[in-house]
């Protein structure tokens, strides 16, 4: 009834109000059309609108580039001046800063750990020290007694027969007594005596009379990872306890000195009292100290076998490959040669093997070569040599293999990259004193 009533011109009217987009679909072509046409130049057309938008967003893009352009300009030249600006000033302080509290950081922790190493040294230097003191007034004892056991023989010689039997047994127990300190070291003193260890005896941080200076870090590392680990690998094979010591050898300590007064070397192995030096030594000591799982045949020829090929290990190959580390040129390519010569009859020698230079449980001659698994490719890397290939070395390569998967071993072989690093840098020094 109402619609009726609306009058025909407003409906138009309301038509014509609508919202623009109603109508715009099929309007706005026809817009376009109509300005297009207009040729009084009054109205421009949508395109020449977009045309226009568009050339003044161009110019001010340009206008903004090159001002950049120019700011970029001034700022290089000042850069090359060591002017920088505020905010880059900022950057350079913070990153300069982050890196001066990083190195802190790793400054701080290397002198802790480095204070840490050296408080157990001196600790163990101390229960060492006293240790040998002890066994020194075992010995003047024992010297003593016997020098009063002595006595009566000239007169009675059934006092001498008890006196000696009850010397015998004493000994027998203390040496059960001073068991548990069963330690691989490298100690020194210059002379074996009878005085007790004076102040400066147990405390030699102040000792730099060796003339073997700088190389601290390096040696201690380096001497870690070869001999003493020959050692450590027959003690945990034979599941021995033992203390490990460690020894400054750029600065040997008085009690390494003391117990291995000739060579003044690392390892030596101290036990009930008793200082053994000398790798190979030491190992065959061990041996036959302790009898479960040994590592040397029991057959004299096979004994005398694997003696045989832990000197040919020592003398052609491990020789060779050091002073390869240390040469260069044509000394460098003879020792390479030498050392391939020498693989190539291990190799052969493995050929007939099962598992290991001792059969089927590592034993004397993979103890002694064990370390080569590790050295062998660092030394490759930082002498820039080529020595093992485990094409034309299959054998070996599978001893290596074995090797390091043996559990035991797995857990005192070296690091890789601590040793890379060692070995540039006594490549570099060119100081070499291993024999
Ligand atoms: N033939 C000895 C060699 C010992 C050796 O050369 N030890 C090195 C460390 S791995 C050492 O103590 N070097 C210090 C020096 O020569 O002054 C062994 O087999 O024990």
């Amino acid at each position: 009834m109402w619609e009726g009533m609306v009058p025909r011109r407003c409906v138009l009217i309301v038509r014509m109000l609508l919202p623009y987009h109603v109508v715009a679909d099929y309007e706005t072509e026809e817009d376009d059309r109509i300005l297009d046409s207009d040729t009084t130049g009054q109205m421009s057309s949508r395109s020449q609108q977009w045309d226009h938008n568009i050339s003044a967003k161009v110019s001010e893009f340009t206008a903004t580039f090159e001002k950049q352009i120019l700011a970029f300009n001034i700022i290089s030249r000042k850069r090359a001046l060591g002017e920088f600006r505020s905010e880059e000033k900022l950057m350079i302080e913070q990153a300069l800063l982050q890196e001066e509290k990083q190195t802190i950081m790793e400054l701080s922790a290397e002198i802790e750990s480095r204070e840490k190493a050296g408080r157990e040294a001196a600790e163990a230097k101390m229960r060492m020290a006293a240790m040998v003191q002890a066994e020194q007034a075992r010995a003047e004892a024992l010297a003593h007694t016997e020098m009063i056991s002595r006595a009566p023989m000239r007169g009675n010689a059934f006092g001498t027969q008890g006196n000696g039997g009850s010397v015998g047994h004493d000994m027998a127990r203390q040496e059960q007594g001073v068991n548990p300190d069963e330690i691989i070291h490298g100690w020194r003193n210059t002379q074996r005596d009878n005085e007790e260890p004076s102040e400066e005896f147990l405390n030699d941080e102040n000792e730099t009379e060796n003339g073997e200076t700088g190389m601290q870090d390096e040696w201690r590392e380096v001497g870690e990872f070869d001999l003493n680990t020959r050692v450590q690998w027959a003690l945990k094979l034979k599941g021995i306890e033992y203390e490990y010591v460690e020894e400054d050898l750029s600065n040997k300590s008085p009690l390494l000195l003391m117990l291995n007064p000739i060579h003044k070397k690392v390892p030596v192995l101290l036990h009930a009292g008793k200082s053994i030096s000398e790798s190979l030594v030491i190992l065959e000591y061990i041996d036959d100290t302790w009898k479960q799982n040994p590592i040397l045949p029991e057959d004299p020829f096979e004994r005398a076998k694997a003696r045989f090929w832990a000197k040919f290990e020592e003398e052609k190959f491990i020789e060779a490959i050091r002073h390869a580390l240390l040469s260069e040129g044509e000394q460098q390519e003879k020792e390479v040669k030498q050392a391939i010569e020498a693989l190539e009859i291990l190799e052969g020698e493995l050929k007939s093997k099962e598992k290991f230079f001792g059969g089927e449980k590592i034993g004397f001659v993979d103890i002694v070569l064990g370390w080569v698994t590790v050295w062998l490719g660092v030394v490759e890397e930082v002498a820039g040599i080529k020595v093992f290939d485990s094409h034309k070395f299959p054998s070996f390569n599978k001893w290596m293999e074995n090797f390091v998967e043996t559990p035991i071993i797995k857990d005192k072989l070296p690091s890789r990259d601590k040793l890379v690093l060692q070995f540039h840098k006594i490549r570099q020094s060119k100081r070499f004193t291993h024999k």
